[in-house]
């Protein structure tokens, strides 16, 4: 895509916004780290808030890599670079965008199921929850239901999220969500699934509480269901 190459040496500090943006949707693609963390400060610095940068910058950015990685242009060593470009930046922003200093509305445990090593997606939603006042407990990838379980013992939360990006792993999120009703744990819990190939019908289907498309509903809806939980409590 991009014929830049960190030789060129641009300087990013010199372009306009717009040029900027699309130089981090080509540094991105090409899994230019640094590029892509030098860029996130300038757009800060040029008062950019954080949540635009994520999306406008790198959630665009990594929208491309997906399209050129369905249609076989892009391969796993490229993606992977492209990944770690965008954790770059996300490292940057996390702070920012969890940066409320109130006392917790809620704690939430939350993980890729089993068989999934994707977790950009996951992480921005973790991100997004204590942005959003959550305490959020941060599984990672290949979470097992044994693993999901034992965090819930361990940090009586108030939600369980999961995050799936194949259609091949979406299916272990019922695994789990059968085994919290089997063991008498489901009511206590309220449970949010998102990812890619999931939808609302499949949320239902599966007996989730809801199904979050992006990482800013997923903390609006852990808001307001931990709310209405309360109120009706
Ligand atoms: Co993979 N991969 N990948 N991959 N990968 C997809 C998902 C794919 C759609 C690419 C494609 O073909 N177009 C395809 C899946 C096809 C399918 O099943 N339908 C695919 C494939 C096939 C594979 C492999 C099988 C490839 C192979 O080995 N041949 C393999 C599987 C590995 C495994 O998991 N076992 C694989 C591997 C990889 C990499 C390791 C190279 C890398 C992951 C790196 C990482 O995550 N650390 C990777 C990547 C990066 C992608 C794409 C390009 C980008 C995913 C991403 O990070 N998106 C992806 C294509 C795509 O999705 N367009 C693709 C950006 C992120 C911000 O969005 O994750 O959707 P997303 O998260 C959103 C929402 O979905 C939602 O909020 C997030 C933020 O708004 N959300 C939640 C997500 N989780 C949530 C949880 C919630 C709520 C909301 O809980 C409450």
């Amino acid at each position: 895509m991009s014929d830049e190459t960190a030789e060129d040496d641009i300087d990013l500090a010199g372009l306009s916004d717009e040029d900027l943006t699309a130089q981090m949707h080509d540094d991105l693609y090409d899994g230019l780290v640094e590029e892509i963390e030098e860029a996130t400060h300038i757009l800060l610095g040029r008062g950019w808030p954080a949540d635009r940068i994520l999306n406008e910058a790198l959630v665009e950015g990594m929208r491309m890599v997906g399209i050129d990685f369905r249609d076989g242009i892009l391969f796993v060593p490229e993606v992977l670079l492209a990944a770690n470009a965008m954790k770059g930046g996300m490292a940057i922003l996390r702070p920012l965008l969890a940066e409320t200093g109130a006392k917790p509305i809620g704690t939430v445990v939350i993980g890729t199921v089993k068989g999934d090593i994707h977790d950009i997606g996951k992480n921005l939603v973790a991100m997004m929850l204590e942005g959003a006042g959550f305490e959020v407990f941060n599984l990672g990838i290949n979470t097992d239901v044994d693993e999901f379980l034992a965090a819930i013992d361990e940090h009586n939360p108030d939600i369980v999220g999961m995050s799936a990006l194949l259609t091949t792993t979406m299916p272990y999120m019922k695994v789990v969500i059968d085994t919290l009703v089997e063991k008498g744990m489901r009511d206590d819990l309220i449970v949010l699934v998102g990812g890619a190939p999931l939808n609302e019908e499949f949320g239902e289907a599966i007996g989730a509480d809801a199904y979050c498309p992006d990482a800013a509903v997923a903390a609006e809806t852990a808001g307001a269901l931990i709310t209405a939980r309360r109120t009706a409590a």
